[in-house]
């Protein structure tokens, strides 16, 4: 691939991560000159330039080389490490940033009895995280058939089409007004900075240290 001497980091361009994201990295003193709504934002001072994408790409576009870094929640970027393929470079939570924190969670209706894993045996769950839900049951050594949904997860349970969820949880609202009771927690999560775990050798290598290094700071600060 023709290397480029700009460093690339892809971030979401609309959604919950968005305005954390550029918060922070204008805290690292980079400023971006597009607006926002555009796919690029070019970096004025540094050579450090923004791919706004949907936060399910920013995997893909690391591990294709699209892009060096990424912002993204630790449950996308796991997500991806299990069920991709193989061909492209392993990726590395860099740095986890302290913003977009949630948990992946096993919620079932608030009338099924619950004790563990165990009580999953034979169950449909609903999720949009079938090789982190997968790994979770492997691991508890339970067999249940997992059904994977794009979106509205939370109301499978009351359309018939799954006994138990596994989706993302913040406060907990959703879950109460699906008349579902969390259970069990998969995964912590919050926004991290994804990366390839070998970094390049030129200067986005050196570009990226320093923004390690200013990141480091900045979330030191905040903490
Ligand atoms: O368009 P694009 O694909 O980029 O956006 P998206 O809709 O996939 O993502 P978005 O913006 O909703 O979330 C981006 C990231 O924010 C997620 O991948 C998580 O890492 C993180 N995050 C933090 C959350 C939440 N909190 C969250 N509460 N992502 C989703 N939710 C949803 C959850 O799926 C459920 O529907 O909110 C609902 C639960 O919230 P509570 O507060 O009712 O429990
Ligand atoms: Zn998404």
């Amino acid at each position: 691939m023709k290397t480029r001497d700009r460093l690339r980091i892809a971030m979401q361009k609309s959604g919950r991560l968005t305005e954390p994201a550029l918060d922070l990295l204008k805290r690292c003193g980079l400023t971006f000159r597009q607006s926002r709504d555009k796919l690029f934002c070019f970096g004025e001072g540094e050579p450090v330039d923004l791919l706004l994408v949907r936060d399910d790409d920013i995997p893909g576009l690391i591990e294709q080389g699209v892009c060096d870094l990424g912002i993204v929640g630790r449950n996308v970027l796991d997500e991806f490490s299990l069920t991709a393929g193989i061909d492209g470079a392993p990726l590395k939570e860099w740095r986890p940033l302290g913003f977009g924190r949630c948990r992946l969670s096993v919620a079932v209706p608030q009338e099924m009895a619950y004790e563990s894993a165990t009580s999953l045996a034979g169950q449909r769950i609903a999720t949009s995280y079938p090789g982190l839900l997968g790994r979770w049951l492997r691991d508890a050594g339970v067999d249940a058939q997992v059904v994977t949904l794009a979106g509205s997860v939370e109301i499978a349970p009351k359309l018939g089409t799954a006994d138990a969820i596994c989706d993302l949880v913040q406060s907990g609202g959703t879950l109460v007004a699906n008349q579902l009771r969390e259970v069990d927690v998969l995964l912590e999560s919050e926004a991290v900075l994804a990366g390839p775990e070998a970094l390049p050798t030129d200067e986005r290598g050196d570009m990226i240290e320093l923004l390690l290094k200013r990141l480091d700071g900045v979330i030191q600060v905040s903490e």
